[in-house]
């Protein structure tokens, strides 16, 4: 019996040493690794896009290896004319982010649309008139809600963003915005489904009206053409990479048939598929959208269509784990993008050589993934004194 023991410790000991190597390995690897690589040699600009990356340390390691590329601490300068501040939280809520992130832990474990869902919706919330919750409220005689409005068909996961907050009330009633609540969510559900981890400003307040006629105005949509779309995200302030880099959030979640059909059946009513289009995916993608739907409702009125997205059929995006984004880029180098805004992406060449960037080096992809959507989380926020702090996300307080 003790010589078994002993055998079996000295297993354990073997193995934990050699988990324990081999994280060392791969840690000294990346560290070795080209952490700020050179721009792709045919970018358009040069000057300050690629400066080593300042950034506060994180919270908590969720991917470790991206991390400690970049653990400097933030310039003091940086620092001072932010807007919102770094763990926000610590002294009324230290719990607030540690909620977050187990809340959204669970509910990805017992559901795959939380990710696609969240990002959708910091997305939809951010472009339109600033991280301030916006999106979340619900109509009323006050509020023209942008839940209304026809980009926000798509969206869901609304009743996640109360789940989590009811949390966080729980805890500390009255302190966590519903507009953090979204950012930091939407933050963590990217780390889980395989995307880059980044850290957060907090201290956002909660808008008190919402935007719906913007919402129609200003969202992209899903048959935009590069120029539009390049116009539309230079609205926001993203460039050419920053543009593409975000992207990627349509490498997982659903697209729903009607968002695409036109493609398949009758491109700019050819009675013909896009050309753009890989031919051999033609046929694979009309074995999951049928003609016959599109017919009672032409794809380009989409707002004619059937609402029911439970029972619209879509293609799932399932390119999760390592693969989340470079996987996306290599179908758009086959032309196997599935909206017509994502094979777009080649139709210019900055953004084509971004895309040839981002296919080749995941490296390069997560990092540029990671600052565009802290661009994104600190879109024109709301901070003390305006706004406020929702109690219920989906009502002014
Ligand atoms: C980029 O650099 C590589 C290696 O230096 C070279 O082979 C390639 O032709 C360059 N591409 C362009 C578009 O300049
Ligand atoms: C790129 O860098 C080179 C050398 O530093 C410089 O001469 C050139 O003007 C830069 N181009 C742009 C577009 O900034
Ligand atoms: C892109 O779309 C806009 C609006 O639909 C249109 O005005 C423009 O001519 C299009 N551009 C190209 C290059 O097709
Ligand atoms: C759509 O068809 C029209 C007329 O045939 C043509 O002028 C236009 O360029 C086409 N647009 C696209 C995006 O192919
Ligand atoms: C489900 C839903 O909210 N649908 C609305 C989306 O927006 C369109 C146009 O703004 C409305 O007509 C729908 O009722």
């Amino acid at each position: 019996m003790a010589i078994c023991s002993r055998i079996w410790n000295f297993v354990i000991f073997l193995l934990s040493l050699y988990i324990y190597l081999e994280f060392a390995k791969q840690h000294k690897l990346v560290m070795k690794e080209k952490l700020f690589p050179e721009p792709p040699n045919n970018s358009r600009d040069n000057s300050s896009e690629f400066r080593p990356l300042k950034i506060p340390p994180p919270p908590f390691p969720i991917r470790p290896i991206f991390l400690s590329a970049k653990s400097q601490l933030l310039e003091e300068t940086d620092h001072l004319s932010h807007p919102l501040d770094y763990d926000f939280y610590r002294h009324s809520c230290p719990k607030a982010e540690r909620i977050v992130r187990t809340v959204v832990q669970h509910l990805h474990r017992v559901r795959p649309d939380v990710a696609p869902a969240l990002l959708r919706l910091i997305f939809h919330d951010c472009f339109v008139q600033g991280c301030d919750a916006s999106v979340l409220l619900d109509p009323s005689d006050e509020i023209d809600s942008e839940k209304e409005s026809l980009p926000n068909l798509t969206l869901r996961g609304f009743d996640l963003i109360d789940i989590i907050k009811s949390k966080l009330e729980e805890e500390c009633p009255g302190i966590v915005s519903c507009a953090d609540v979204l950012v930091l969510a939407a933050r963590d559900s990217v780390a889980l489904s395989g995307g880059p981890f980044y850290p957060v400003y907090t201290g956002r307040r909660d808008s008190v009206a919402a935007y719906s006629n913007l919402a129609r105005d200003v969202l992209p949509s899903p048959h935009d053409n590069i120029s539009l779309l390049l116009h539309t995200f230079a609205s926001r302030g993203f460039d050419e990479k920053e543009t593409v880099s975000l992207f990627a959030a349509h490498s997982i979640g659903v697209i729903r048939c009607k968002f695409f059909k036109d493609r398949l059946y009758d491109f700019n009513r050819s009675q013909e598929p896009d050309p753009s289009m890989d031919p051999e995916l033609v046929p694979l993608l009309r074995t999951k959208c049928h003609k016959r739907r599109s017919v009672s409702s032409p794809e380009s009125q989409p707002c004619s269509c059937d609402f029911s997205t439970e029972e619209e059929p879509g293609i799932l995006m399932n390119h999760e784990g390592s693969a989340f984004g470079t996987q996306y880029y290599h179908s758009i180098l086959q032309g196997r993008g599935i909206l017509y805004t994502d094979q777009q992406l080649m139709a210019a060449e900055a953004t084509g050589n971004w895309v040839r960037a981002y296919a080749a080096d995941a490296f390069l992809f997560r990092r540029d993934f990671a600052l565009t959507m802290m661009k994104l989380s600190d879109l024109r926020v709301l901070t003390a004194p305006t706004g406020q702090i929702r109690f219920s996300c989906s009502k002014v307080a």
